[in-house]
């Protein structure tokens, strides 16, 4: 990383501090202004393992967005400070993350994590401490709305997404798969909430649809070997397979169905959307949704496209990068109510909620705000296709 320094503070845990840019003559070593009083965001995501590839562009979207924050003055007597904690995609490496956070008096509040298992585990932690946590990325509905989503009901109010969930997002793939003629198709998925939650979601919407699901089946997170599942689903004489869970599996998968003559191809959702899934076996036709429409053609993320680069980070923005910045922007904005008359950041942890709770303002994936369980406003996906093995976009709209 070019201007960032991060410093170990613990096993999981690293201390970003900004680097000064520009800052002139006002401006201490993090960017901020000298003497004034510290509020720190932390970020919580996987920046090491095999998800990593989506986690740093998490982690230095934030950066980022509390560097400008810091270089414009944005909250006059405070600097913010990025405090990054690595969560190893581990619901337990979460807690414990989240622990350190919350003991922090200077957090103030939090964006991330990437997956949803893990947000299982850290947001009661963080409720409890009164934190804000925004996440980028988690999709699964129950985060917001509870686990009887016929009878919505939110479980923390300090809890809020700028990404949709996949209670649009499976149905988004299930319709795409009917309108290009796919009828039948096997679903597996890796048994965690996200997994398991996406293609619950797309099964429902696409048996609804008139398709057919011929064959359900699971993997655990750790396999290496599909070939019994592989065996199974084949059988079943899919039209498509659609996958619920993350490139890791599913690049392995993709590669392990062709070379075994199931020739169809694999669907997912944001979880394999990565140039990673190539890297790991996926091949041209194989499909994801995510969330929002591609960033590289947004007007409204020109701006954050052209700072991140500017900025010399050395890992992509990836697939939640705008969606990081703009919940890093959701909780700079709440905390410029929030900390006006603040002597310190802990006793400002409330008012930030309620703040983001009320933010309203048009971010780089285009605008930004939320409803009543947390939720973002904004509810665009993309289908994207591997065509000449890259990633292309094939459809952006809303769910019809
Ligand atoms: N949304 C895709 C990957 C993250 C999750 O577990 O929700």
């Amino acid at each position: 990383m070019n201007k960032a320094m991060f410093k170990v503070a613990g096993v999981a845990v690293v201390a970003a501090s900004l680097a000064l840019t520009g800052c002139g003559s006002r401006a201490d070593n993090t960017g901020g202004t000298s003497g004034a009083k510290v509020a720190k965001i932390g970020v919580m995501s996987p920046t090491s393992g095999d998800l990593s590839a989506l986690g740093l562009g998490i982690r230095n979207s934030v950066d980022l967005a509390v560097k400008q924050a810091n270089e414009s003055n944005a909250i006059p007597g405070w600097t913010l400070e990025v405090m990054a904690v690595d969560d190893q995609a581990t619901p337990d490496v979460g807690k414990n993350a989240a622990t350190k956070l919350a003991s922090d008096d200077q957090v103030v509040g939090v964006v991330g994590p990437l997956n949803s298992s893990v947000g299982q585990s850290v947001i009661p932690v963080l409720a409890a401490a009164s934190i804000v946590e925004v996440s980028p990325a988690n999709t699964n509905p129950s985060l917001t709305q509870g686990e009887d989503l016929a009878n919505p009901k939110r479980p923390y109010a300090n809890y809020f997404r700028t990404c949709t969930t996949d209670a649009v997002q499976g149905p988004f793939a299930a319709q795409y798969l009917l309108e290009s003629g796919i009828k039948t198709v096997a679903t597996i998925h890796d048994k965690k909430a996200y997994g398991q939650g996406l293609v619950e979601n797309f099964t429902s919407a696409f048996e609804k649809g008139g398709g057919t699901v011929v064959a359900a089946e699971t993997i655990n997170p750790d396999d290496k070997d599909f070939s019994a599942v592989i065996s199974k689903v084949k059988a079943a004489k899919p039209k498509a397979v659609y996958y619920g869970g993350e490139y890791p599996q599913a690049g392995p998968l993709s590669k392990q169905m062709k070379a075994a003559g199931l020739d169809v191809p694999l669907m997912g959702g944001d979880g394999i959307f990565d140039p990673k899934f190539i890297e790991l076996g996926g091949s041209n036709g194989d499909l994801a949704t995510s969330v929002g429409a591609p960033v590289d053609t947004l007007a409204s993320a020109k701006a954050f496209v052209d700072a991140y680069n500017a900025a010399g980070y050395a890992d992509p923005y990836a697939a939640y990068g705008a969606y990081s910045y703009d919940a890093a922007n959701a909780i700079i904005d709440a905390l410029k109510v929030s900390l006006a008359n603040a002597t310190d950041a802990k006793s400002a942890r409330q008012a930030t909620i309620d703040a983001v709770g009320a933010v309203k303002f048009d971010g780089a994936t285009g605008p930004v705000a939320f409803d009543q369980y947390g939720d973002a406003v904004a509810r665009v996906l993309t289908v994207y296709k591997v065509t000449d093995g890259a990633w292309a976009a094939e459809k952006t709209g809303e769910l019809k």
